[in-house]
């Protein structure tokens, strides 16, 4: 792990405040100040989101993994000490030395915006002015310019970003080219940032050749940095909401669930005609409650009836939830005519799903699917505290498309 180091020029520091960040990161702060690092964000150069006007210079992104490429360049790869292992550099570099032809709008371009453009949407907690750095690479006189933009603007503070210093070596620069200062000074690199939220930064070619690994955008003049510079640790996402039933369905037309898309006789009617089913909210299914013994051994059944909308050709899945103490049975009718009977298989695990599937199934308009449950205990479990409550449960039927 590579430490990195904000050092902050001018007072001596009184202190230094160990930050932790996710990685070994320092920062030398003044009088217990510590730099404003809300207001500085880190961009890894190979993280670009788009690339566009590359077809006569393209950037490449280098690392172990890379395979040799065959453009002219004047030197090795550098991924060794890239941040991530990983950099871009835009190739091919034919104008590696002031002797090399110099090609406006191939090899060089002094305008901003108009060759191989690299997109960065970033967000920023704050408005303002940023000073952009960037870490680059540079082995020679003519791989060492590029121009920042903002949002599809090529403003004049983000255009002829310079390196001069610390040639053969990642080399961080805030410098603007001028007339008369080629090497430019510090921070004279930066773009106004007009609002909260995302904004995209970008990249276009200066200088063929440019190898870039890291841009620093921060709002603090103070901070020079050092080496790599870790990101902030990444504002994780909040997780996505995964699916906790029907874990197995995946396809499907319409799913047709068992206690709230069926009718069925409940446990209130004390209907003795009918065995009733009970709405498991917690399973998301119907169940028969055997502890009452009348209720066992014979099918309850719950109906749904085909919409205009739903006819159609189907492979019919029923999904059945499982049982320690018993193997139930069921069967799916289409207008009383049995197209389906299957009884869940022995398990030792509770209230899992299995699937038992129907093919080529025609459904009419107003056809009436019925689906029949029975619980059916294997006497391989004690009465009194087993779960003999819910039984013959079954949570859903799913129409799919039949398989071509
Ligand atoms: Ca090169
Ligand atoms: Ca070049
Ligand atoms: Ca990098």
């Amino acid at each position: 792990m590579t430490a990195a180091t904000y050092m902050h020029r001018g007072l001596l520091p009184l202190f230094v405040l160990a930050l932790s960040l996710g990685s070994n990161f320092t920062v030398q702060g003044d009088e217990g100040v510590p730099p404003n690092t809300e207001n500085s964000l880190v961009i890894e150069a190979e993280n670009f989101a788009s690339q566009h006007l590359d077809s006569k210079r393209r950037w490449i992104v280098f690392s172990k993994e890379s395979q040799p490429h065959h453009y002219p360049d004047a030197d090795q790869p550098h991924y060794h000490n890239a941040s991530a292992g990983k950099y871009i550099e835009l190739l091919p570099d034919t104008r590696t030395n002031h002797h090399e032809l110099l090609e406006q709008g191939e090899n060089f371009s002094q305008q901003p915006g108009k060759l191989a453009i690299l997109s960065y949407p970033t967000y920023f907690a704050s408005p303002g002015k940023y000073y952009v750095w960037a870490r680059a690479y540079s082995t020679g006189s003519e791989d060492n310019g590029v121009h920042i933009g903002l949002n599809g603007q090529w403003p004049a503070s983000g255009q002829r970003l310079q390196l001069c210093q610390g040639k053969h070596q990642w080399t961080w620069s805030s410098a603007q080219r001028s007339k008369e200062n080629h090497c430019g000074v510090a921070n004279t690199i930066s773009l106004d940032i007009p609002s909260a939220g995302v904004h995209t930064i970008q990249v276009s070619m200066r200088e063929d050749g440019f190898e870039l690994d890291q841009l620093l955008l921060t709002m603090n003049k103070d901070v020079q940095p050092q080496g790599i510079v870790p990101g902030k640790p990444k504002v994780s996402s909040a997780p996505l909401e995964k699916k906790v039933m029907l874990h197995q369905i995946d396809n499907y037309q319409r799913i047709l669930a068992a206690p709230t898309d069926f009718t069925y006789p409940t446990s209130n009617n004390h209907d003795v005609e009918q065995i009733p089913f009970y709405h498991h909210k917690k399973e998301h299914a119907l169940a028969i409650n055997a502890v009452q013994q009348t209720f066992r051994n014979q099918f309850a059944y719950a109906e749904y009836q085909v919409q205009a909308k739903e006819a159609g050709q189907y492979t019919l899945t029923l999904v059945t939830l499982s049982e320690i103490d018993g193997e139930s049975k069921y069967q799916v009718m289409i207008n009383d005519k049995i197209v389906g009977q299957f009884q869940n298989p022995e398990t030792a695990i509770d209230y899992q799903e299995a699937y038992f599937h129907i093919d080529k199934v025609t459904l009419l308009k107003d056809d009436i699917i019925k689906v029949a449950a029975m619980a059916v205990t294997n006497g391989k479990i004690p009465e009194n505290g087993g779960t003999a409550f819910a039984r013959g449960r079954w949570r859903a039927l799913v129409l799919s498309r039949p398989e071509s």
